[in-house]
């Protein structure tokens, strides 16, 4: 498949998708949203971990605002529905592990879909910016979901306000995200992340996702029984039984993911 907005790419088991936008900060038109949508599920059909970034010096700026040619045509509550929903989805129940490398400005939509990530890894110089404020709408993409999950409603409040850029380390420290690395260090970090997810238990990482979604909806008694039942899939995996005996005999495990 070739793309024309981002560049795909798969080694060692590892699907790399990368924004190529960079005139415009990998802002988002239509053509890239139906290619990222399509990039995700060939991944999730075909590679064992999957990292997002961008092309130069930023992630994704969000939505392409020099796409808005007329506002009397324009329905963001379609364009939300049809377009990005289907993307966070798709992030969201990815059957394998993603990682969102962030090389620089994450902005408006560009910034939810990087937080829908499994792990989040940042550039010391890079940012986050709920942008929506700044231009009369409300945070979207996940926005609203994600941030009083991810750093409470104090600080979701005042990203969403506010709309400042939160420096990648704030991020890290609020546990917005997982960690900040130096900027030069940023794809090798990531790679070395994704190959060792890759040649894991890649069936227990898909029963761990479905476990830790489900969580802060679900109240005890309902985790814990549905831990019961996805640990009951887990345990009954050729990856579990190569686990144990690869720790009995004392050598690497080789995991298939099945
Ligand atoms: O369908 C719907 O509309 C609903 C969905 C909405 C979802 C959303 O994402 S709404 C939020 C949209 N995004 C923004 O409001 C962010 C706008 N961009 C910025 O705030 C800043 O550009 C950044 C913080 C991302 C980066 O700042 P900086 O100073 O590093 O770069 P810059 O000079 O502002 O931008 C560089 C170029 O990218 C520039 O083009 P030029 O002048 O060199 O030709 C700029 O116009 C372009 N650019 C940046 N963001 C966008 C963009 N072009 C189109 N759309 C953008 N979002």
């Amino acid at each position: 498949m070739s793309y024309e907005t981002i560049e795909y790419t798969v080694a060692d088991g590892v699907a790399t998708i990368t924004l190529n936008r960079p005139d415009s900060m990998n802002a988002m038109n239509a053509v890239m949203r139906r290619e990222l949508l399509q990039a995700i599920t060939e991944a999730s059909e075909g590679a064992r971990a999957l990292v997002l970034t961008g092309k130069g010096r930023g992630f994704c700026a969000g939505q392409d605002l020099g796409d808005v040619t007329s506002f009397e045509e324009l329905d963001l509550e379609r364009t939300l529905r049809e377009e990005y929903d289907p993307i966070l989805t798709a992030i969201r129940e990815c059957p394998i592990p993603t990682i969102a490398a962030i090389n620089g400005a994450a902005a408006g939509a560009g910034a939810n879909i990087a937080l829908g990530a499994d792990i989040v890894i940042a550039a010391r110089s890079a940012s986050f910016l709920e942008a929506f404020a700044r231009i009369g709408l409300i945070p979207d993409a996940g926005g609203t979901y994600l941030l009083p999950r991810l750093v409470g409603r104090a600080r979701a409040m005042g990203l969403s306000l506010l709309a400042d850029p939160l420096p990648a380390e704030k991020a890290a420290e609020w546990g917005l995200i997982w960690e900040v690395v130096a900027d030069d260090a940023l794809m090798d970090n990531v790679n070395a992340m994704a190959r060792k997810l890759a040649a894991g238990p890649t069936k227990a990482y898909r029963l761990m996702k479905e476990a830790l979604n489900a969580s802060p909806e679900n109240d005890f008694e309902t985790q814990t029984a549905l831990e019961a039942k996805l640990q009951g899939q887990a345990g009954n995996s050729r990856d579990f039984k190569e686990g144990v005996m690869a720790f009995l005999e004392k050598r690497k495990p080789s995991y298939e993911g099945r």
